[in-house]
């Protein structure tokens, strides 16, 4: 099995960032000025004590910007240095450039700045109540959801409050702009989407997008972190190397990092989930309440996916789900793996507990019951093709024996009176495309080198996910050759132009298509060369293991000696290769389309044990059979699955966001933010892979990256699973579920801290987990 090419890299600690090149002569370090008002009019910036300071070079702030002070990804209105306002903790409002990163961060304590302080909001139902939106909320639906409630046997409704996650890359973010010829600027980031750098520089700038060249090697992971919030800092150096006409760097301190940049997307919600008798779901109805933060940035293309996700893989045939991006006091909360999908799931699982629960039957039961089959529409009017939801639990339920599993279960917990074991299983539909449709485009550069080695640019970038790997296997592949001749480059703009994020798990769809349709240009012009000289006809011929073959019967024309041979003929050794995926379209006027290439499915089984006097629990299992198509690379494979599942796990169990009543982050370093290690994750992990031809993807693949995150979300349902063995309550739906919150759901009706049965908001200024009504 071949192995993720930066592994010997990583593992010898060889991998470059952006600020591990060597610094260029006379390079300057910047440090950002973050407000420390959540909100308000600014009186006075004064960074003169700042500038005074020995060492500092220049402060700048929105006044100095050449061009526009706008960075909006989606909507205008979205600053790169507050102007009169702030609306956040930690917005940047000035950054100091000095002659050593030391120097600058402590020049920051010295800028003087002044509020007149305006009252905040951080919650998002109270935002909701007092209109406060990013933009209009969006409301999808399907059949007649009022007339549907009228016939159905159960009702129930309920509330949840789902938290928000820190991305937590390894790899902070920062940038490294370099002033060239004239008044060029290379930039060196570490983003997910090198063009909307390039673009927010140029505008930041006021010069054309050709001015400005951003290059990426590789992230120091990404998580959605980078899609859009990678911009800022970027903008910030390449702005200061213009003006300074000096290389300038920025590399965000963690602290910074947490407190400055957005976070996953806090949703509240409220459920209507109506069914008949035998566990049939008629009808759902379900508002979302998005916390989208101070500014839009991506909130409400997540708000979308929301919309997208919220009937998870179930068939509902009457559905109204509607959707509000909030405006707050935090963070503006960005992309993060799953992007409003996750969230929008644990709703749908959220009301299915509930309703079982009510009925008296078994979840697994009724979540069976309801799972799509080929023919069935979701609400926004996509009708389910290749359906693989039943396919992969019922694959789940046999290979790791679910009967017995819960049989076990129940044995368990008759014969222990406080620690008790639950069980849930967690089905997953995703779309993979870009909901913004003119996004799934993507573009390849192929060369050949006259010795056969090959040079290949996508505008995809490697953050870990191993796109550079699957790139190298795919072009390998396509030309017949082995991967060590393949060598993937940085991402770089003047290569590939108008690239889209590396992003909604499309990287290596998008880019892996264009790879194949440069490589198919080449093999062509090959073929049609050949052809004369072994007098056959071009398509009897095929590269195999780097010797041409005539109907599957060898010649000696091998690789190098068909490169060399296309070189002194003069037939082109280079190719550019343009995809877009077909067959998708979106009318945003009906909610109504196609917006998916396609779905990958999957079914996780969960099983946990919580100690009910203690609160503390341990996950004994996650055995998951999920949905790829052919595998291009294994371990990059397993390794998504495995990650995404953790990082799921970490979400609902431990990571909790604490902010205090100014709403400043409380949890902004890895001392008081939890992120699960390795003691936290299930000892036995399992994972099974389903691999059916998938016609989209490049050499029959399925998309992997974000899909196993939302796995995750089934050690919530396994833990109230546990404690309902322990007392059978109706325990609200707060996620993350942390052992302090099982605690106190089991016992806080008697220790007076908090009522368990009835649901209440987590007021999202309070460091406290639980809210006493
Ligand atoms: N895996 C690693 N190691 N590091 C990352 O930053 N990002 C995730 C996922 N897996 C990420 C990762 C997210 S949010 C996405 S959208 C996809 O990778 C992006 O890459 P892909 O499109 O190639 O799957
Ligand atoms: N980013 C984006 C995404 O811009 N559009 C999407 O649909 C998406 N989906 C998942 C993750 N990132
Ligand atoms: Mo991933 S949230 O699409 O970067």
């Amino acid at each position: 099995m071949s192995k993720h090419l930066d592994a010997p890299f990583h593992t010898r600690g060889e991998s470059l960032y952006v600020d591990d090149n060597p610094a260029p002569d006379g390079m300057l370090h910047a440090a950002v000025v973050g407000s420390p008002f959540a909100h308000g009019d600014i009186r006075k910036l004064d960074v003169s004590r700042a500038l005074a300071a020995d060492g500092v070079v220049a402060v700048f702030t929105a006044e100095d910007i050449p061009g526009e002070n706008e960075i909006g990804p989606i909507l205008k209105g979205e600053v790169l240095l507050a102007e009169d306002k702030v609306g956040y903790i930690g917005q940047p409002v000035a950054f100091v450039v000095a002659k050593t990163p030391e120097i600058a961060r402590e020049a920051v304590e010295l800028v003087d700045i002044e509020v007149d302080e305006l009252p905040i909001v951080v919650d998002p139902r109270e935002a909701h109540a007092k209109g406060h939106f990013i933009d209009t909320p969006r409301t999808f639906s399907l059949g007649d959801v009022d007339a549907a409630f009228e016939n159905c046997d159960v009702i129930v409704e309920g509330e949840c409050e789902i938290a928000g996650q820190e991305h937590l890359y390894l790899e902070t973010n920062r940038a490294r702009a370099i002033p060239e010829e004239g008044d060029r600027v290379k930039c060196f980031s570490s983003t997910q989407s090198p063009y909307a750098v390039q673009k927010s520089c140029a505008r930041i700038c006021g010069v054309p997008h050709h001015k400005i060249e951003i290059d990426v090697k590789r992230l120091g992971g990404g998580f959605g972190g980078k899609e859009d919030q990678a911009t800022h800092w970027a903008c910030m150096v390449v702005m200061a190397a213009r003006i300074l006409r000096k290389p300038v760097e920025l590399v965000l301190h963690r602290l910074d990092d947490m407190q400055m940049t957005g976070k996953r997307h806090p949703y509240s919600a409220d459920f209507k989930i109506g069914l008949r008798e035998d566990g049939t779901i008629e009808a759902f109805d379900c508002k979302m309440y998005q916390n989208s933060g101070a500014a839009a940035d991506l909130s409400t293309a997540v708000l979308e996916r929301s919309l997208f996700h919220a009937t998870n893989s179930y068939a509902i045939p009457n559905a109204r789900i509607y959707a509000a991006p909030c405006r707050t006091n935090l963070q503006p909360h960005t992309a993060f793996r799953g992007f409003g999908g996750p969230q929008a799931m644990f709703v749908v699982e959220s009301a299915l507990a509930k309703a079982a629960e009510a009925m008296g039957m078994g979840r697994e039961e009724l979540q069976y019951e309801n799972l799509l089959t080929d023919g069935d529409v979701f609400p926004y009017g996509q009708t389910v093709e290749s359906a693989q939801a039943k396919a992969c639990w019922d694959d789940a339920v046999e290979t790791f024996d679910l009967a017995g599993m819960r049989e076990a279960v129940e044995a368990y917990n008759a014969s222990h009176d406080t620690t008790k074991k639950g069980l849930a299983v967690m089905p997953i539909c995703f779309g993979i495309s870009f909901t913004k449709i003119f996004l799934n485009q993507a573009s390849a550069l192929v060369h050949i080198y006259t010795d056969g080695s090959v040079s290949v640019s996508t505008g995809g970038v490697e953050m870990g996910q191993g796109v550079t790997t699957n790139i190298a296997e795919i072009a390998a592949a396509e030309f017949g050759i082995a991967r060590e001749r393949c060598k993937i480059e940085s991402t770089n703009t003047t290569r590939i132009a108008n690239m889209s994020p590396s992003a909604a798990s499309a990287t290596t769809d998008l880019n892996g298509n264009a790879t194949i349709l440069a490589t198919n240009e080449i093999l062509d012009r090959f073929r049609t060369m050949l052809a004369p000289e072994i007098d056959c006809e071009p398509d009897q011929i095929s590269i195999v293991d780097e010797t041409v073959l005539v109907d599957g019967e060898e010649t000696d024309w091998t690789w190098e000696k068909v490169v060399n041979h296309a070189y002194i003929n003069r037939v082109g050794l280079s190719a550019h290769g343009f995809y877009a995926t077909p067959g998708i379209h979106f009318d945003t006027d009906e909610e109504k389309g196609r917006p998916f290439a396609y779905h990958v499915y999957g079914t996780a089984i969960t099983q946990v044990t919580v100690d009910c006097l203690r609160g503390r629990y341990d996950i004994d299992t996650v055995r998951v059979v999920h949905d790829l198509g052919r595998q291009i690379n294994e371990v990059v494979d397993l390794g998504q699955i495995e990650g995404g599942l953790a990082q799921g796990l970490g979400w609902m169990t431990l990571e909790e966001l604490a902010y205090d009543e100014e709403g400043r982050l409380l949890s902004n370093a890895l001392s008081t933010y939890k992120a699960p290690d390795v003691y936290a994750l299930p000892d036995d992990m399992q994972v099974k892979m389903r691999t059916i031809d998938n016609p989209s993807g490049p050499r029959g693949s399925k998309a992997v990256g974000e899909p196993p995150l939302m796995y995750g979300i089934g050690v919530y349902f396994a833990i109230r699973d546990a404690m309902r063995a322990f007392a059978e309550r109706d325990y609200e739906f707060d996620a993350p579920i942390t052992p302090e919150k099982v605690l106190m759901g089991l016992h806080g009706h008697v220790l007076g801290g908090g009522d368990a049965t009835s649901v209440s908001s987590t007021d999202e200024e309070s460091a406290a987990p639980i809210v006493a009504e």
